[in-house]
């Protein structure tokens, strides 16, 4: 029995593997604290994807005549040795991309910005956690001075008497988190959901306020409004621990419920109502996820329910506060050692002095080698061709998941040289110039951080099927193949682990004191752990702040319109987002046959009252279009979406693909893209 966690999301399940052969069987494991047992479908699924028959086993080389083609290692990297060389002779060294992603362990993110940094010499890297949880993690680093997802554990949500979940479907994205909702609901406690559907998380919810997408501030803004009406703001917290109020109170005045209910659709009473649960609550908790956050207004989105957790006192007080529920995997961990294009591990920023430094002494380079920031994803990905002319790519498939998806596709054609380290040959993959087999989640060792903040080994149950390597691996041979060795020969993952601890030491996100052999006795330790002896820190800001003057800050923030609003061309408004059997770009779950049975295509979800307008019925196939491109889906009629509103899940690729429509428009702060929210028009293609 092997004691490891989940493949896919953030909230890391703890499984057991039994494993015979090369057969390995998953189930839960009772006695890991975060999800006690249970596992959702995905995980119960995830071994058919280890020796799948569509598993990459041998690097592939794109040939004459334009086919992929298996090839040796040694090829391999002699091809991408020689274009590399070739790219940044004509072009710098920044014309080489680095895309990675959070379902990458640590050790992994952290060796990409190393191999970034200083064996390509590039400052482009980003990866897709910028198409995540980007705009919580600015507003946290705004708010508090950190960005850990939950500033405590899982736990405290079943002692929480009433909990605001922002633009979250966890039953769906999460289903094992239910359980600490279901003890809170036994414990008398009320659980609010914002959110335009009514999910399967909505249908547990006390109240449900089915805003229009898009409107969170307006809904934040107008609770607050109410509470400082109804007395229910905690002053002398405010006076203690923050600063900026003044402002916020005067910003929300401005939020009125009749004209709260104008812009969001959200109904007086309703309003009234949530602002009671929040105002009477004891220890109010308020968390958001994707729904709020993926938006050109994802930060300020997210301050504003900042600034109600604050109001409410709540901020660092046991079972309340705020917290963003990280999504990938390693989405945590992902974005704390230096994948991202601004920043050096430990969460330390690129372009401060000290960081540099300090990286320069573990990595024994010169600082002045140490290149700048560079574009973040979408930025990066829309100019490929310009300034990048090649991209490696590690745990992404970008031309699904990518906003605009279209554009990226051409934008990938056309570039010089294309790499991919995956499992399985995904649509990104598909047009790469060469591709790595990489080993999967059970084939190899390394920590995860999860949505909590705890740092979690999973462990290697089985040999990289064929000639599959570990993406740790594949870098270091990379390296060598560039004639830049130095700092890329490593004995195994633990001694990168080592390397990443005197990395992080000091820094924001510090790991210094966690060992592999702590993570196993304690069933993961959480960050900042910066000795060995230190108990490590599962929950944040009892005391103060990490802030300069250690207090929390508000800030003032205004409801804006979405980049695209709806007119007469295309008048209603298109969400996107996940359902239960499906993971992402669906690379993996897609190939699972079970998984496939119970979600086997895309499709549009259209309230009754629409679809009729629209000559739709049920398993009609919609034509949807947006500026950006059209994507044709089954329908689905349901009465649990705004009539104003579409909703399609982004898991799946070609003519069904979600990402052909969604809006580009970034945040301004975060560079995250508008999932969230476009302008649509939906027309009958016919039935099949
Ligand atoms: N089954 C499954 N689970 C997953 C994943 C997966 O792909 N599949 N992915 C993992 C990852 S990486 C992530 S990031 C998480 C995401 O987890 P969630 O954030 O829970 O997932 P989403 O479905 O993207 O969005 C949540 C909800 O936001 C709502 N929403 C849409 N627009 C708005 C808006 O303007 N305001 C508000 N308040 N709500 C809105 C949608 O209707 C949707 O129900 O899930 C993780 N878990
Ligand atoms: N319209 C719309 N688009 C969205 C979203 C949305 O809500 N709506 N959500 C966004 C969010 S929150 C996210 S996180 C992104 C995710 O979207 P992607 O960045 O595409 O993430 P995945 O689908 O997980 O892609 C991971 C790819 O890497 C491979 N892979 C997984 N683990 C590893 C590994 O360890 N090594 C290597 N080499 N490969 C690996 C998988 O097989 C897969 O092909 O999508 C974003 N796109
Ligand atoms: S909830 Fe997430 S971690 Fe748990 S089994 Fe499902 S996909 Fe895996
Ligand atoms: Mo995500």
């Amino acid at each position: 029995m092997v004691a490891t966690h989940c493949p896919y999301c953030a909230f890391q399940c703890g499984t057991e593997l039994a494993v015979r052969g090369r057969e390995v069987r998953v189930r839960g494991d009772e006695t890991f604290p975060v999800n006690r047992g249970a596992l959702c479908i995905k995980g119960w699924t995830a071994a058919d994807t280890l020796d799948h028959r569509e598993r990459l086993t041998t690097p592939l080389i794109r040939d004459a005549q334009n086919r992929l083609v298996p090839a040796t290692w040694e090829q391999a990297l002699a091809r991408i040795a020689t274009v590399v060389a070739r790219v940044q002779g004509e072009h710098g060294r920044s014309a080489v991309g680095v895309f990675g992603g959070g379902s990458l362990t640590n050790e992994k993110a952290y060796l990409l910005g190393k191999f970034a940094r200083v064996a390509l010499g590039t400052s482009n890297v980003d990866y897709n956690g910028r198409y995540c949880m980007a705009s919580a993690a600015a507003a946290s680093i705004r708010a508090f001075g950190i960005d850990r997802g939950l500033p405590f554990p899982v736990a405290d949500i079943a002692r929480s008497d009433a909990v605001l979940l922002c633009g979250a479907n966890v039953a769906e994205t999460m289903p094992p988190i239910m359980q600490w909702f279901e003890e809170q609901r036994a414990n008398h406690g009320a659980l609010i959901v914002l959110d335009p559907r009514r999910t399967p998380t909505a249908t547990h919810a006390t109240l449900h306020l089915p805003l229009v997408p898009g409107t969170d501030a307006a809904v934040a803004n107008g609770l607050l409004h109410l509470l400082l009406k109804m007395g229910r703001v905690d002053h002398e917290y405010i006076r203690e621990r923050t600063t900026g109020f003044d402002e916020v109170r005067a910003a929300v005045a401005a939020y009125w419920p009749e004209r709260v209910e104008r812009i969001s659709g959200v109904r007086e009473q309703d309003l009234v109502r949530a602002a009671r649960i929040l105002g009477r609550a004891k220890r109010p908790m308020i968390l958001t996820a994707r729904g709020s956050e993926q938006q050109s207004q994802g930060v300020n989105n997210v301050l504003t329910f900042i600034n109600l957790a604050l109001a409410l006192g709540a901020v660092g007080r046991p079972n309340a506060g705020w917290g963003c529920l990280t999504g990938q995997g390693n989405g945590q961990g992902g974005r704390e050692h230096g994948q991202k294009a601004d920043q050096l591990p430990g969460y330390r920023r690129i372009d401060d002095p000290a960081a540099r430094a300090h990286m320069a002494a573990v990595w024994g380079v010169n600082e002045q080698s140490i290149p700048g920031p560079g574009r973040s994803a979408y930025e990066m990905l829309a100019r490929l061709g310009e300034e990048v002319r090649a991209l490696f790519v590690f745990g992404s498939n970008l031309v699904v998941s990518s906003p605009n998806a279209d554009e990226i596709a051409r934008r990938l054609a056309a570039i010089d040289f294309l790499v991919v380290a995956d499992f399985f040959l995904s649509e990104t993959a598909a047009l790469a110039d060469v591709v790595l087999p990489s080993a999967q989640w059970a084939e190899e060792t390394g920590t995860m951080t999860n949505l909590e903040g705890r740092v979690l080994l999973r462990r290697a149950a089985l040999a990289p099927l064929g000639e599959a390597r570990s993406d740790s691996d594949i870098m270091c041979a990379i390296a060598h193949a560039l004639g830049r060795p130095r700092g890329f020969t490593f004995e195994g993952p633990a001694e990168i682990f080592d390397e990443l601890r005197r990395a992080t030491a000091g820094g924001v996100a510090d790991y210094a004191g966690i060992t592999y052999e702590r993570i196993e006795r304690e069933r993961g330790v959480f960050w900042p752990c910066p000795s060995e002896e230190h108990p490590g820190t599962p929950r944040l800001f009892a005391e103060r702040f990490p802030t300069p003057d250690g207090r929390a800050r508000f800030h003032a923030v205004h409801h804006q319109a979405s980049a695209e609003e709806p007119d007469a061309e295309y008048p209603l408004r298109l969400t996107t987002g996940r359902v239960l059997a499906q993971y992402q770009s669906g690379t993996q779950t897609r190939r699972v046959g079970r998984l496939r049975e119970l979600a086997p295509e895309s499709f549009v979800e259209i309230h009754p009252t629409t679809a009729q307008r629209l000559g739709l019925v049920e398993r009609d196939l919609a034509k949807i279009e947006t500026r950006r491109g059209s994507a044709t889906a089954r329908v689905r009629v349901v009465n649990t979406i705004r009539a104003d509103t579409v909703f399609m899940p982004f898991h799946f690729a070609g003519e069904g693909s979600a990402n052909k429509l969604t809006n580009p428009a970034l945040d301004p702060i975060s560079r995250m893209p508008e999932f969230k929210v476009c302008a649509v028009r939906v027309s009958r293609e016919g039935t099949r």
